[in-house]
C-alpha cells in the first residue's frame, strides 16, 4: 500500500516538460521561439547567446516598453541583465506556477530592444496573442 501511493506521487513530476529558449541568436534582437505554451510545473530555459539581454514580464499593452526591474503582474518574471562574456553562455530558469499569459520584453536600451521585437509571451491566447502584444510593443 505504501509504495504504491509513493509511486502515484511521482507520477506528475516525471511528465514536466522542460522549452528552450534562445536569447539573441546570431546577435539578433528576439527571442527563439517567440512564444510557448507550457503546463503548470514545466521549465522554461533561456540561454544567452550573445551581447547582453534581459527576459522581463511587462504589460500586454499600453505602457510596454521598457518591462521595469522585477518584471510587471502576479507570478512576473525577470531575468536581470544577463551579459554573455567570452564562450560563458548564461541560463535563467522559470519554472511555470499558473495557466495565465504572461508577455516578456528584453529591458536594455531604455526599451529600445523591447520596441525593434525583442518580446515573448507564454500561454498567449487567443484574445492576447503574440502578434498583438509585439504590434504593442512597437508603438510604446
Ligand atoms: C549590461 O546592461 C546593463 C543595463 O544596460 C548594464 O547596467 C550592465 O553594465 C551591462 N553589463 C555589461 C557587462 O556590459
Ligand atoms: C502597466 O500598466 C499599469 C496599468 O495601466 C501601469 O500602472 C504600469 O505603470 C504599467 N507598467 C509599466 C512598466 O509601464
Ligand atoms: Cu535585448
Amino acid at each position: 500500500m505504501l509504495c504504491k501511493a509513493v509511486f502515484l506521487t511521482l507520477v506528475p513530476i516525471i511528465l514536466a516538460a522542460d522549452h528552450p529558449v534562445t536569447v539573441s541568436p546570431g546577435g539578433a534582437l528576439t527571442f527563439a521561439p517567440d512564444q510557448i505554451q507550457a503546463d503548470v510545473g514545466d521549465t522554461l530555459t533561456f540561454t544567452f547567446v550573445s551581447k547582453n539581454h534581459s527576459v522581463t514580464t511587462t504589460n500586454f499593452s499600453g505602457a510596454v516598453c521598457p518591462p521595469p526591474a522585477g518584471g510587471v503582474g502576479v507570478n512576473g518574471f525577470d531575468s536581470g541583465f544577463l551579459p554573455v562574456v567570452g564562450t560563458d553562455f548564461p541560463q535563467f530558469v522559470y519554472t511555470v506556477v499558473d495557466t495565465a499569459p504572461h508577455f516578456a520584453a528584453c529591458a536594455q536600451g531604455g526599451g529600445s530592444h523591447c520596441r525593434a521585437g525583442m518580446t515573448f509571451a507564454l500561454n498567449p491566447t487567443a484574445d492576447m496573442t503574440f502578434e498583438e502584444f509585439n504590434a504593442n510593443a512597437e508603438a510604446s
